[in-house]
This record gives C-alpha cells, structure tokens and sequence, in this order.
C-alpha cells in the first residue's frame, strides 16, 4: 500500500501566527474555492491528519476526538482555539491548497535525496497557459531552491528524478485523485524508492497563471510543491512557501532556507 506524505510536525508558534496572515486582503485570486464547493469538516480533519482514518461517527467519544481535532487545526493555522468548526475555521478550510498531509505521522524523518544533482521532466502541459510560460513558471521555482541550497536541476529526458503533470479527478497512474474545482490545487511525492517520489501533479482544474491573467500562479504553487518532492513537510510559519493554504508567495522564507539546507547540508 502506497503512503504519501508524512513526518512528526514539530508544534511551536501559534500565537505569533494569525491565521488572517494567510489572506491577501483585496486578493482574488485567493477566494476561488467556487461557493459550490462542498466542505466535509470530519473529511478534513482525517485527510489532513488531524484526526485518525480509524475514528468515525461511529467511535466511542467521537465528539470529544473531533473537538480536539479541530483544536488541533486551529493551533496549526493560528485560529483561535474553539475546538469547534466555527466560522473562521471553515472559511479556511474552504481555502483552496496543497492535498499533502499537515500532521503526517508516517513520513519518516530527514528524508531528502542521497544526492543534490536532480533531473526532471514534463511529462504534460496545461491549457491555462502556453508551454513555454508553463516551464519558465515552473523552471523558475526549481531555480529558486537551486539559489538557496547546493541542490541542481537538470531538465533531461529518461529517468528523471522528478516527473511533473497536470491531471484532473483520476489522474492515470497517479492513485490519488483530485477534486475538480477548488479544493486541492496540487500534490506531490516525497523523496523515497516508490516509482512516484520526486513527482509533482498539478490540478488542472484549477485556472493557473504565469505573469498575467486570473488564477493561482504556476510558480507559486510549484515552488511549493517542489519543496514535498525535495523532502519538506507543511510549515505554520506565515513567510513559508510551505504553508498548506495557497498564499502566492514566489521566494522562500526563513524557515524554507534553513530546512532546505538542514536536509542537504
Ligand atoms: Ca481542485
Ligand atoms: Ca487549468
Ligand atoms: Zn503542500
Ligand atoms: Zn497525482
């Protein structure tokens, strides 16, 4: 059985850490989760790790797990802490974001490549823009990794180590669907022996952007996203790439350099 995703997150700043941070204000391009959208706040909390796949409606003490669940998720986002899915708390969760896990328990620990020379790949291209901004937007994001850390990326063709698509609902070979769209805008595989690790899908049923036009920009969310297939977990910190809501940001922060050269020092 595959597992994506997972690692021990380590708790720390949460007051410093409102989640209001996480929203442009007077940004659209943030708001496009479509009001039709169904949220499933016990399906969140389990698809991200907050709450154990085991525990159902049905579970001993359900409620109180749940509570603390969304606590859990509260403390993570910098929401203040209800244990109950009030409004602000749904309004994030409607955010549109990375399909990664936040507490993922199973990722093991200080997993990057054994190497720092990477390949990659396309493997297909998105409408949304034309080939050329698709590469220069996600390129572009690999080459931001590549100024902060020793790592190198060589585009070539034949075994690479990353594979980057773009895919809608059931995406062949990938066994993780996606959503249509809103709600997941991408996912990624973190570095390991599996045929998938290093791979970067895009939801295409997100609208994307380069320079100009609507949508989430490409070499946001791929920056993101790189950052899994290299081997780093979600981040709380407001200035990271690696927070689990979209927040549009196109250059590492504090936190992203010194975990990226934790990993490959
Ligand atoms: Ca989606
Ligand atoms: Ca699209
Ligand atoms: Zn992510
Ligand atoms: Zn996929």
């Amino acid at each position: 059985m595959l597992t994506l995703f997972v690692v021990l997150l380590t708790w720390s700043v949460v007051a410093a850490n409102p989640a209001s941070q996480y929203v442009t204000p007077g940004s659209a391009e943030q708001e496009i989760t479509p009001s039709s959208y169904e949220l499933n706040v016990d399906e969140y909390l389990r698809r991200y790790g907050y709450l154990s796949n085991n525990v159902n409606e049905l579970s001993i003490g359900y409620a109180e797990r749940k509570s603390d669940a969304i606590m859990l998720f509260q403390d993570f986002a910098g929401l203040e802490i209800t244990g109950e899915a009030d409004e602000a708390t749904r309004q994030l969760m409607l955010k549109p974001r990375c399909a990664m896990k936040d507490i993922d328990v199973e990722k093991p620990a200080n997993s990057g490549w054994n190497k720092t020379d990477l390949t990659y790949k396309y493997i297909s291209f998105t409408d949304d823009m034309t080939e050329s901004d698709a590469r220069n937007a996600i390129g572009g994001s690999l080459s931001v990794w590549a100024a902060s850390s020793k790592l190198t990326f060589t585009e070539t063709s034949g075994d690479v180590t990353m594979e980057i698509s773009f895919g809608t609902k059931k995406h062949d070979p990938c066994p993780y669907d996606f959503d249509g769209p809103g709600g997941v805008i991408a996912h990624a595989f973190y570095p390991s022996l599996h045929e998938f690790a290093g791979d970067i899908h895009f939801d295409d049923d997100e609208t994307y952007r380069y320079k100009t036009g609507n949508g989430l920009k490409l070499h946001s969310t791929g920056l993101h996203e790189a950052g899994h297939a290299l081997g780093l977990s979600h981040d709380q910190t407001t200035t990271s790439i690696m927070t689990p809501w979209y927040n549009g940001l196109t250059a590492l922060g504090p936190t992203d350099i010194k975990n990226i050269n934790d990993l490959y020092p």
